[in-house]
């Protein structure tokens, strides 16, 4: 049964990553790429390109979905897929609460109304040294935090998965605090590169990259964005994260992407592209340095990791 699922699923992938792949060679070719202009239509992947998207050719859809850290499905890369069938992304709420004039709780299907999404191609950077090129679907942050006024004592915001161990069986195992818990300053969450995303590859994110909606930050190591989130609060102090908890030497509550400042334990001045043999240079804030750095000026990068 599981097996014939997954089939199922990767065939009609595959032919829309063929198809998307067509539609971008295509699209070079006319010089239309180039000037930013809207996709053609294509069921769902004919959503408007954003200009924040990197013209790096994306990894493949199979790539994407079969080598994930997502560690309540299993710590190993190949496990979310094989073990992430038993979450239910349906129904879906998200409690947005904490320092705010009026807590709301929204619907995943609210929350796909709310904006029409845009198609985004970041680079994800992870922290463990590699990386890769993802079409994503979805709309800023920002317009869904929006929907809440948050008091004059907020300052950062927190973002939780679902916390079921019965739909998540890797929460049984001790390896990071449960719930996963990451946050965000204000204007990090406000910045209209942080991503709410529901999609990749024109389709519904499939249940191992975080279903039904994670954050993408890309200008951040990989494990700030969060996935399958059932809560977003605003809070007056940091807020704990779970690898900041786990090992807080190595993963600091910013964790930016930063080729000059290496993990303890490893450089992080090059990254391997999954799929690729040669290493390429990390670049700072993994290529947005000119929309986020002044997020961060006069910060010591150095001790703010
Ligand atoms: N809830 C949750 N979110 C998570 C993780 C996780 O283990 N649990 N792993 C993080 C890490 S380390 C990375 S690199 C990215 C991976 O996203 P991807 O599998 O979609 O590439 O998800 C991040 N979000
Ligand atoms: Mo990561």
């Amino acid at each position: 049964m599981i097996i014939r699922h997954n089939n199922d699923i990767l065939s009609s992938e595959i032919t829309d990553e063929a198809l998307f792949n067509q539609r971008r060679a295509w699209l070079k070719g006319t010089g239309l790429l180039a000037a930013g202009s809207l996709l053609p239509e294509l069921g769902q992947a004919a959503s408007p390109k954003s200009p924040f998207s990197t013209t790096e050719t994306p990894n493949s859809f199979e790539q994407i979905t079969t080598y994930n850290n997502f560690y309540e499905f299993g710590t190993d890369k190949s496990e979310p897929a094989e073990n992430a069938h038993t979450l239910k992304t349906r129904p879906w709420t998200v409690l947005i609460d904490g320092e705010v004039e009026k807590p709301i709780r929204v619907s995943i299907d609210d929350i796909l109304k709310l904006a029409a999404a845009e198609e985004r191609i970041y680079r994800l950077r992870c922290v463990e040294g590699w990386s890769m090129v993802i079409p994503w679907q979805g709309y800023s942050l920002s317009k869904l935090l929006k929907l809440v006024k948050p008091t004059s004592k907020a300052k950062f915001v927190a973002f939780t998965t679902l916390n079921d161990p019965r739909q998540m069986p890797g929460q049984k195992v001790n390896v990071l605090n449960w719930p996963y818990t990451e946050g965000l300053r204000i204007d990090e969450a406000m910045h209209p590169l942080a991503l709410l995303c529901t999609g990749l590859y024109g389709k519904p994110l499939p249940n191992q990259s975080g279903a039904p909606l994670r954050i993408v930050l890309p200008w951040k190591y990989g494990f700030k964005s969060a996935k399958s989130i059932v809560r977003i609060q605003f809070t007056e102090q940091q807020p704990p994260t779970s690898w900041n908890l786990a090992a807080p030497s190595e993963y600091g509550f910013y964790s930016n992407v930063n080729p000059k400042v290496d993990h303890p334990r490893w450089s992080q001045a090059k990254e391997r592209r999954i799929g690729e043999f040669f290493k390429r240079e990390t670049l700072m804030f993994n290529g947005y340095a000119d929309q986020v750095a002044a997020l961060y000026a006069g910060m010591d990068l150095r001790k703010n990791f």
